[in-house]
């Protein structure tokens, strides 16, 4: 049987984020992906590369997981990303009652890189209300972790672990708290906590800089190994050498920051 995920997320047009790099990832990784779109957001390039965020109408965005949870009943595996207002949020909690979806990854999108996208506020307090506590995996990096644990500013890999074990206690069953580059030292350090046991994931630094789409590949990568059947410690591990290996090999485009290859591991 061909393993199938679908990704409920925002489109980023250039490839370097959202669902492009979900959908290139799953395809990479051997699993059918299906997927939803929440936002569009197109760069401006004129301006920075700032972000123009169009919100998708939340009726289209419960008919779209209508069509694909349709399509493919037997698909239990999900990964949520950039949402963006707080009705999405209403829609995707929602639609997490009506189908039963039994592994849901979470990449707790609540600022892009260059620019706040809506109250963020209202966003934060409606993703830790509705869809934080019913995810299986949470895969913040430093700042969501920072949010989600109650406002704390994150700087060591104690720091990682204790918001990780934090956000665990809102419902998750596991979370995957991503320091990157964000960390000082020479290591990429990465944490999962199950409720019980820390798992560290360490790599080299490839450069000092955060690369566009990082984070959205790890959050793909987890999905699709959890779609396969994987345990979640090899499923981590794998995702990371994903995004090690697209980081490595990636490129840059005009964007101001590089983007991941999802093409360059070859695992
Ligand atoms: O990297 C977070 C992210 C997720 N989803 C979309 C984005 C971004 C950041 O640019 O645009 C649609």
């Amino acid at each position: 049987m061909i393993a199938s995920a679908l990704v409920i997320a925002g489109s980023e047009a250039t490839g370097g984020a959202g669902i492009q790099v979900d959908l290139k990832t799953f395809h990479q990784r051997g699993v059918y992906g299906m997927g939803a779109l929440t936002c569009i957001v197109s760069m401006d390039p004129t301006n920075n590369w700032n972000h123009r965020f169009v919100p998708i109408e939340p009726q289209v965005i419960a008919d779209q997981i209508e069509a694909a949870a349709s399509a493919l009943p037997e698909t239990s595996t999900v990964k949520i990303g950039m949402l963006g207002t707080a009705e999405t949020i209403d829609v995707v909690s929602t639609a997490l009652d009506t189908y039963p979806f039994e592994t849901i990854v979470l990449d707790p999108v609540l600022v892009c890189k260059t620019q706040e996208l809506s109250p963020a506020l209202e966003v934060d307090n409606a993703l830790r209300e509705k869809i934080v506590p019913r995810a299986t995996v949470v895969t913040p990096n430093v700042f969501e972790a920072g949010v989600l644990a109650g406002g704390r500013t994150i700087e060591t890999v104690d720091d990682l672990i204790d918001a990780a074990k934090v956000i665990g206690e809102q419902g998750p069953r596991y979370v995957v708290a991503k320091g990157g580059v964000e960390l000082a030292g020479p290591k990429a350090v990465d944490v999962l906590w199950d409720g019980s046991e820390v798992t560290v994931y360490e790599s080299e630094k490839i450069g000092e800089e955060r690369v566009h789409g990082a984070g959205c590949t790890l959050a793909a990568a987890i999905t699709a190994e959890l779609a396969r059947g994987a345990e979640i410690r090899d499923a981590v591990q794998v995702a990371k050498d994903v995004v090690t290996a697209g980081i490595r090999g990636g490129l840059h485009t005009a964007t101001p920051f590089r983007t991941v290859w999802q093409g360059a591991y070859r695992g």
